[in-house]
């Protein structure tokens, strides 16, 4: 045991009566909505990165967290993965996600990197057999490097293709070893600042030869889970290849891989996109890419991933209505991809960030399943396309337009508009958020 969160409880549920700030006041594990424990659906999970390895910075200014465990050691390694569990152990959290980055230090090359990778993954493996909490997904830090200045696979240098796709192959070992139920890609300098320097075809192609390498060594190792790609449109780079869910999509289908990768929608990366959280979730379940979310909450004024906590009932009741109607998540959950602020320095601040974010999550999926159940919503989207139900109008969709334009004119068709209920529709739902 450390004593980094000495003093602070295991939190539970107590209901809305509760008094402490230590408690959720909403999500309760085993209350079942909508046919599931509200756990198996929202199926948190802590995000490695930004709990334990983010030291605070910004732009304009270094550090301001003070972590016993900050350095580039094993020792330090291994201490930071026994807070991460006694954090996990005071949340229940059912799940945690990795970049190697966060776990282990970099050594003097790659065989000593790789040394220190397995090292520390045994050392969690052993602090999981303890614990309730899994694998939601792993994933390989291609970014923080200076060598991934200009890109990981679509870098124009081969050599550090070679290392990329080398530092893929350990970090996917090291998901399956520790039960992982996904592997993420987010490209996070896959793209350009300038096309004064950028081949845009060759880099798609090595992009897309990247994925399809991913997907046959997935299947040599027998990794049930799924491959999800993270969209994002900007930051770091100036323009991303993953730019949002449609974008993703044109690319897996260019490459035949549109069956063999979901996607990871973050809400952030949604703004940023110029897109709803929502928009994407919803796209991404009528394409059937849905995977899994990174929970998060952007700055709508600042134009920057702030990945703050999500605050807001009603905005996270639209996003899991979204979840529940693609049938919620199979291999996916709720990742928290987000970072407290770098004035909030306790200890405790850490764990309220996650206890408030789970309590919002929980009060939005109440109220989507509510909303669901009701049915009012779904009736009414139902019947402003009920036309389409008739085999006269349904036989359209394989007509041609002479043959279209001839039953025009034999039936004397003439459409009427009707109203789109939208504040009705708005109405409706405030009823339930
Ligand atoms: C950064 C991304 C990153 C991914 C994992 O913006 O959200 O944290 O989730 O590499
Ligand atoms: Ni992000
Ligand atoms: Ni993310």
């Amino acid at each position: 045991m450390t004593d980094f969160f000495k003093g602070i409880p295991q939190i539970r549920y107590e209901g809305e009566a509760a008094t402490s700030d230590f408690a959720f006041r909403h999500y309760n594990p085993d209350e079942v909505v909508a046919g599931k424990r509200m756990e198996d659906h929202l199926r948190f999970a802590v995000a490695w990165w930004h709990s334990f390895a983010w030291p605070g910075g910004d732009p304009f200014g270094g550090q301001t967290f003070d972590r016993p465990w900050f350095g580039d050691t094993m020792a330090a390694a291994k201490m930071k993965a026994d807070v991460a569990f006694e954090m996990f152990d005071i949340l229940q959290a059912p799940f945690f996600c990795f970049h190697d980055a966060d776990i282990r230090p970099e050594g003097a090359s790659f065989a000593e990197t790789t040394r220190n990778l397995e090292e520390v993954v045994d050392y969690i493996g052993e602090k999981m057999q303890g614990s309730s909490t899994k694998l939601l997904w792993g994933t390989a830090n291609l970014f923080s490097h200076r060598r991934f200045m200009s890109g990981a696979a679509t870098n124009p240098d081969p050599e550090v293709f070679a290392w990329s796709a080398a530092t893929v192959k350990t970090c996917m070992d090291a998901t399956l070893k520790l039960g992982g139920e996904n592997y993420v890609l987010w490209g996070g300098r896959e793209g350009y600042e300038t096309l004064l320097n950028t081949d845009l075809t060759r880099e798609a192609e090595q992009a897309g030869r990247f994925l399809q390498m991913v997907v046959d060594y997935k299947h040599k190792i027998g990794f049930k889970g799924a491959i999800l790609i993270e969209p994002k449109p900007q930051e770091p780079s100036k323009h991303q290849y993953d730019y949002d869910v449609a974008t993703v999509y044109g690319f897996l289908k260019r490459f035949g891989l549109e069956h063999e990768v979901k996607v990871n929608i973050e809400q952030g990366h949604a703004i940023l996109a110029g897109h709803s959280f929502e928009h994407e979730l919803a796209l991404a379940a009528s394409l059937g890419l849905f995977g899994s979310i990174d929970m998060n909450r952007n700055d709508y004024q600042s134009g920057w991933d702030t990945d703050q906590f999500p605050d807001s009932v009603p905005e996270m009741a639209r996003a899991y209505y979204e979840v529940l109607r693609a049938g919620g998540f199979t291999t996916g959950g709720t990742n928290f991809d987000a970072k407290i602020r770098r004035q909030s320095l306790d200890p405790e601040d850490l764990i309220l960030a996650h206890v408030g974010a789970m309590d919002v999550c929980a009060r939005a999926l109440k109220a989507a399943a509510a909303l669901l159940e009701d049915g009012a919503l779904e009736a009414n989207r139902a019947a402003r396309y009920a036309g389409w139900d008739k085999p006269e109008n349904r036989a359209m969709l394989s007509s041609d337009l002479a043959s279209i334009e001839a039953r025009v004119r034999a039936e004397g068709i003439d459409p009427q508009p009707k109203s789109g209920r939208q504040e009705r529709l708005e109405n409706l739902w405030n009823r339930f958020v």
